[in-house]
This record gives structure tokens, sequence and C-alpha cells, in this order.
């Protein structure tokens, strides 16, 4: 399908681009320093004033914020429009500390909203398309984010949330659903059951998944399993929800970043400095069209490069984003070598017969790290043949152990894939 949501500002020239984030560069800073003790502080310290952003690049004066930010304002203390004005909230805990809470005016909303249409168009997905929701609708930004955007799109909205597999496997025969929606693990469930039932989908087509990290190979099989094709939608409690940062088109070349929305940088780690385009690293971003809590340089922990800022074969003039590597924390370093789950991902997918499921297990014995991978497999596959694949591709050889399909435990929502010895877990 080509065509778009929002055709001006999905083909805007970079220099309209430009010159329309600098305005609103303008606003959101001088909005947030005149209504946010928080924002007028942070600036204070470093002795920058809204009057002070010129040209874009002055950008690069602005205090960084994160995480911890949002959870030391909890639960307002960002607001910058009057309380009575906010019409949603949303939420995410994380695993450690207090929550990050997002809120939203009308204004917010319908940002939200214009963002997750843009994402459905692109997929393929029209107004009367059936789709399915799979997120949790609650305080997880997911299940609304998709519903608000489905709303504005005119789709019939089958608000299914999360869980009960075999009623959602129905559901979509029932009311011929051509979209699904979910977190990555959530559409390697789906496939699984269905392959258990020897069922199938007819009219599902396109399923939009996000909020977690998925490899190629993964993607590929999710789309093998379910007859569809899958999109990679990005998106985080901070920026507004789920769509808010873009999604890949159908030439799946990057994610289409929404530039009238948000300013993007990537910065070093470590060093905080801009990386040029190409270069890995921690993706920074400011919202340009956001009321209740706006975000000026947002430090995310996710980490990714911007692959290229030239007009895609879809038309789109967005800069685009590689898919997400991992997490700042979620880097692992056993033997002196770092990697992210994602790699082992892709290379466990890689062995013929290995299924979906897999842990990486930290084990420290006498302060030494080392890892084992517990990943199911159809008859045949053996630990050898695990730890010989993972040696070629993180250059030192963890533990292997093979599962019967089905036997490692499952969890709903974002699935856990790291485990500690000690019986801690991360989530990535
Ligand atoms: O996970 C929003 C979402 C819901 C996105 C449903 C897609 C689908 P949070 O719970 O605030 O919001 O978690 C945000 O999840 O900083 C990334 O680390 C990760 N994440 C989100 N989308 C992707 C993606 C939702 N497409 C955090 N690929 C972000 C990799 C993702 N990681």
């Amino acid at each position: 399908m080509t065509g778009f949501w929002n055709e001006k500002a999905e083909t805007m020239s970079r220099d309209e681009t430009a010159a329309l984030q600098l305005t609103k560069l303008k606003e959101t800073v001088s909005r947030a320093y005149e209504r946010s003790p928080f924002y007028k502080a942070k600036m204070d310290a470093v002795g920058v004033k809204p009057g002070d952003i010129e040209m874009l690049e002055d950008i690069r004066h602005l205090p960084f914020i994160d995480k911890n930010d949002f959870r030391d304002q909890y639960p307002l203390g960002m607001l910058c429009v009057d309380r009575r004005e906010l019409k949603e909230m949303h939420m995410s805990s994380g695993s450690t500390g207090s929550p990050v809470v997002m809120a939203y005016n009308q204004h917010d909303l319908d940002q939200w909203a214009e963002c997750m249409a843009r994402c459905l168009y692109m997929a393929g997905l029209v107004g009367g398309d059936a789709i399915q929701i799979t997120p949790s609708f609650g305080l997880f930004n997911g299940g609304f984010g998709f519903y608000h955007g489905a709303r504005k799109s005119n789709m019939f909205i089958i608000p299914a949330g999360a869980g009960n597999t075999p009623r959602q496997i129905k559901l979509m025969n029932d009311f011929g659903v051509k979209g699904l929606m979910g977190v990555v693990s959530y559409g390697i469930r789906i496939m699984e059951v269905l392959e258990d039932q020897k069922n199938e989908i007819p009219t599902l087509k396109v399923g939009i998944f996000g909020a977690e990290t998925f490899s190629d190979k993964m993607r590929e099989k999710i789309e093998n399993g379910l007859g569809i094709e899958a999109f990679d939608i990005y998106g985080m409690t901070e920026t507004g929800g789920v769509s808010t940062t873009g999604m890949d088109c159908h030439a799946h070349s990057g994610i289409h970043m929404w530039e009238d929305q948000y300013i993007c940088e990537i910065i070093d780690p470590v060093t905080s400095k801009a990386v040029p385009d190409g270069e890995h690293g921690e993706v920074v971003f400011t919202s340009l069209n956001r009321q209740a809590i706006p975000i000026i340089r947002f430090k995310t922990g996710d980490l990714t490069r911007i692959l290229t800022r030239k007009k895609c074969d879809c038309g789109r003039t967005s800069l685009r984003l590689d898919r997400i590597t991992g997490r700042r924390d979620d880097m692992l370093i056993v033997k002196g070598v770092n990697f992210f789950p994602k790699q082992v991902e892709q290379a466990l997918m890689e062995i013929p017969g290995v299924c979906s499921h897999y842990q990486i297990i930290i084990e420290e014995v006498d302060g030494v790290k080392d890892v084992r991978i517990n990943v199911e497999a159809e008859e045949g596959v053996t630990g050898f043949v695990v730890e010989k694949k993972l040696k070629e591709v993180l250059g030192f050889s963890p533990k292997g152990d093979v599962f019967k399909p089905g036997t490692l435990p499952r969890q709903e929502g974002k699935a856990v894939r790291v485990f500690y010895d000690s019986g801690d877990k991360k989530s990535n």
C-alpha cells in the first residue's frame, strides 16, 4: 500500500523539518521553564535561559533528564499544565525504584493517537479493518496506545488485553482480524499455541510488535509462524507511549522517527557527547508537541544508531533509527566479553530445530561469572550444537542446556530472559 496518514508531516523536506523543530523547541523550552519549577531549576543550574535557544544545535546546551528525574518527581512534579486539565495517565514500574508517570491532557492524547494512526496506516491497516489489541489495558501504555490510534483511524477494535491465548485465537478467527498488536513475546506465544492446535488465522495479515528487543531471525520466525508481515513499533512511557517514537515501514529498513513530534539525538552513554550518524549510542528524545509533561533531552537508556536521514523508498523523509540493540543496563559482561541478550537470541534462532524460548542464566562462582543458556528445541538439537554456535557468535563458550518445547516458564507481558543464579531476575 502506498500513501500516508499525514502526508505533509511524513514527507516534509529536511529544511522544513529543521525549521519546524526549531520553532517547536523554542516553544517547548519556554513553556517548561515558565510552568515547571523542576525544569526551571534544571536550566538555572547550568545557566541556560529559553532565549539562549537560537538554532537547533543549541539544544546541546540544555541539561539532560533521565528516569531518576521522573521517579524523584513522582507523582506529578514535572507537570506543566493545571492538574484539572488532565484526562489520563500511564505508569511504568520498571524493576527498581518509584514508578515513572506520564500524564496527558486532551492535546497530548490527540498527539498520541496521531502518532499511532500514522503507524497503523504505514502497516497497511485502514478504517474498517478489524484489529486485536493484546497488551493489557491499564497502567501499561501498550493497550490504550493502540486503542487511541485505532479509534482515530476508525478501526473495528477487539480489545482482548493480555492472556487466554486460545480465546485470542478464536476471537481473531471469529471476527476476521487483520491486524494483531502486542508485545513481542506475546506474538511468540500465539504462534506456539497455533502450532499446538494445528490451527491458523487466515485473515491475519499484519502484526505490530514492540516493547522488547527482537532479532531479525525471531521476526522471521513470527512472520512465518503467523503468516503475517511483522512491524517493529517503538515508544515508551516517558515519550508518551507506544508509537510516539515511530515504527518501520514495508521497506523494513529502520524505524521512522516522527521528527515533527520529537528531536532525536544519539550520545555516547559514558561521555554524553553526540556521536555521528551511523555510530551506536544512547537515544535521547525531546518532545516538541506535548503539553502536560514535555520531555527535554530525556536519556532513554536505549541503545541504537541513526541509520540514515535520506528519504526512504516509501517516500517518508524522517530519519531512521536502527532497531534497538538493548538497554544500557542490559549489557552483560562475562569473561571480559560484552554482549546483549539480543545477540544470544540471534545466534540461537539460527540453529535449525531451536524454538523461541530461552533463558540466559548468569552464574557466579568465587567471583567469576559464567553463562548458561537454557533453550527449548526439537529432538536432535544437543547442548553441544548450542555451545558451538554461541562460541562462534560471542567468542566464548557458554554452557548450553536443551529443553523440550513448552517446558521453560513463560511470563505475561514483557519476557524475562536474564536470570542470576542468586535467584534475582532482570527483565530486558
Ligand atoms: O514498552 C511501550 C510499548 C508497548 C512499545 C507496546 C511497543 C509495544 P515502557 O513499558 O515504558 O513502554 O517501556 C519502554 O521498552 O525504553 C525500550 O527499552 C523498550 N522498547 C519499547 N519498544 C521497543 C522496541 C513500552 N520496538 C522501553 N524494540 C523502551 C526494543 C523496545 N525495545
